[in-house]
This record gives C-alpha cells, sequence and structure tokens, in this order.
C-alpha cells in the first residue's frame, strides 16, 4: 500500500504537487486525471479547491510574477482549471443523480455463486446508485415479486452454472410482465453465447462494466 492511500495529508501533498506540474506542463488530461483520483479518493468539493487547486494557481501566480512562466502560461492554467471545475461539477452531479437510481441484484434459482455479485453492489454503491441485494438462489416469481415493490430501473443478473442461463431469461421474462421499466446487466461465466445483448439488456465480462452498463440502460430507459 502507498503510504497516500492510508494517510490523507500525504494524499493531499501528492495529488496537489501532481495538479501543480500538470498545469505547469499545460497538461490538460493530467489535470482532470488528478482531481478524478482527488473524487475517487472521497475528497470533499472544498478540499479539492482549498488544497489542490487553488494552491497550483497560487504557485502559477508566483512564478508569473517572478518571470518564470509568461502570461500566456499563466492564463493557459487558469483556463485548464476552469474546465476541471466543470468536470468536477459535473462528475458529482452524475454521483448525485444516481442515487436516485435504484439497482436490483440477484443470482437466479439454482445460482448460489455470488462473489462477483457483492462485487457488483459494492461498485454501484460506490458510483452513488441504491443497490438491492437479493443474492443467491432466488426463484424467477419472488425475483418479479420484488422487482414490482421497487421498481428498480436496473437489474443485475449472475450466472455462473450453465443450467442457470436459461433460467436468467426465464427470470426476464416473468419480471417483465409486471414490470417493463427496467434494463437489465447480466454477467457469469455460465451466461450462454446464444444470450446475446439487446437493446435493454447488456450482457458484461468483468464486474468493471457494471456501472457504465447500469448508466447506459437507464439513459436509454429515459429516451423510452
Ligand atoms: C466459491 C465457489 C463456490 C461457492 C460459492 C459461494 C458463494 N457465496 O459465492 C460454493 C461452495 C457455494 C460453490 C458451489 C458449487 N460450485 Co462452485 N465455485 C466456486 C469458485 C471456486 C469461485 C467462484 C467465484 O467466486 N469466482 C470469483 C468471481 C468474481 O468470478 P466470477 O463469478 O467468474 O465472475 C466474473 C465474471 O464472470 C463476471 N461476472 C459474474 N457475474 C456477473 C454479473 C454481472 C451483472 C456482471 C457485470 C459481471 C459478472 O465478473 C467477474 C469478473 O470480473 C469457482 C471457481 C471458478 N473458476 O470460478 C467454482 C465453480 C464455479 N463451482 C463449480 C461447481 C461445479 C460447483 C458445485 C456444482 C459444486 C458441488 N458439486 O456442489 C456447486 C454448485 C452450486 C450452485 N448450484 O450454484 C464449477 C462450475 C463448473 C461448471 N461451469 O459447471 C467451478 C468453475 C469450479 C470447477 N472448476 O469445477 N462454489
Amino acid at each position: 500500500m502507498r503510504r497516500s492511500e492510508s494517510d490523507p495529508e500525504q494524499l493531499l501533498v501528492e495529488l496537489g504537487r501532481a495538479y501543480a506540474k500538470a498545469l505547469l506542463d499545460g497538461d490538460e488530461i493530467a489535470a482532470e486525471l488528478v482531481v478524478r483520483d482527488a473524487i475517487d479518493a472521497r475528497l470533499s468539493t472544498a478540499e479539492i479547491d482549498d488544497e489542490i487547486i487553488a494552491p497550483a494557481l497560487w504557485l502559477v501566480g508566483r512564478l508569473w510574477a517572478r518571470g518564470e512562466i509568461s502570461v500566456a502560461d499563466e492564463h493557459l492554467a487558469t483556463e485548464i482549471s476552469l474546465r476541471v471545475l466543470a468536470l468536477q461539477r459535473e462528475v458529482r452531479r452524475t454521483a448525485r443523480d444516481r442515487t436516485s437510481r435504484r439497482a436490483l441484484l440477484a443470482a437466479p434459482a439454482g445460482e448460489l455463486h455470488t462473489v462477483a455479485l457483492q462485487m457488483i453492489a459494492n461498485l454501484l454503491r460506490d458510483a452513488g446508485y441504491t443497490v438491492l441485494m437479493l443474492g443467491a438462489d432466488v426463484p424467477s416469481g419472488a425475483l418479479a415479486e420484488s422487482v414490482c415493490r421497487h421498481e428498480p430501473e436496473v437489474i443485475c443478473l449472475t450466472a455462473t452454472m450453465p443450467d442457470v442461463s436459461d433460467r436468467v431469461m426465464l427470470a426476464i421474462h416473468e419480471v417483465e410482465r409486471g414490470w417493463p421499466g427496467a434494463g437489465y446487466v447480466l454477467g457469469g461465466q455460465g451466461l450462454s453465447a446464444r444470450l446475446r445483448a439487446r437493446p435493454r439488456i447488456h450482457v458484461c465480462k468483468r464486474v468493471s462494466e457494471v456501472v457504465d452498463a447500469a448508466d447506459a440502460v437507464v439513459k436509454r430507459a429515459e429516451f423510452n
């Protein structure tokens, strides 16, 4: 583990230095990445503003006053920071929007493998989603009932055992009858190759794809 991962002050120092370097290099992408890292590390907007962005711009100001960088360098650093502030607002807004979104997670009847499902729960919660975890071995009737009650925008299903793949489709049919408003994110080694993605069904290979897939499903539902 890097020291900064367990030491918030050290993390701020490292991010502050990296941000200042990005500004002095005129590197907009690097500056954005620093701020994304800061958001991922759960620093507040105020901390990022006061401890990372402002000190870097103060440094730019000092270097400019001493004639060590040009007016153009100073303008570039400011423009990059203004863009980063807009990005910061956008990232926070997306996370806030997701809190009103529900994702319901389940393994269909006969499926006891739930480690991936738990990983998905963590990822979706971290991204802002409200997660309803039903866990292993959920019969399609019980799943449909729960979906009608909670009306989630996203339903994530996992299938490790090959014979569960058909039960995934069965579960989707059953749920659709009571609540047609959801989109589906599916994954697992047991999913049959016949089960291809369709407009409201995303098939993922890895848990790391789940947030993008859930966002896509929600966006699509908004267009309908
Ligand atoms: C732990 C384990 C169990 C535990 C599960 C406990 C639990 N709470 O999950 C227990 C003991 C219950 C179990 C039982 C059985 N198991 Co088991 N089990 C495993 C083991 C060792 C690890 C599974 C795991 O957690 N992997 C880690 C996760 C993270 O990986 P993953 O599930 O593959 O998910 C990845 C992707 O598929 C994807 N993903 C998966 N789901 C989803 C969903 C979404 C929405 C998204 C976006 C992505 C996604 O993301 C992950 C990677 O990013 C595997 C070995 C293996 N190769 O996987 C065997 C394995 C899956 N089990 C197997 C078997 C045979 C069984 C049993 C039949 C054993 C028995 N005779 O009783 C039973 C069947 C139970 C059942 N009906 O489900 C076989 C399956 C073979 C097959 N394909 O037929 C395996 C492969 C072992 C082997 N080599 O034989 N098992």
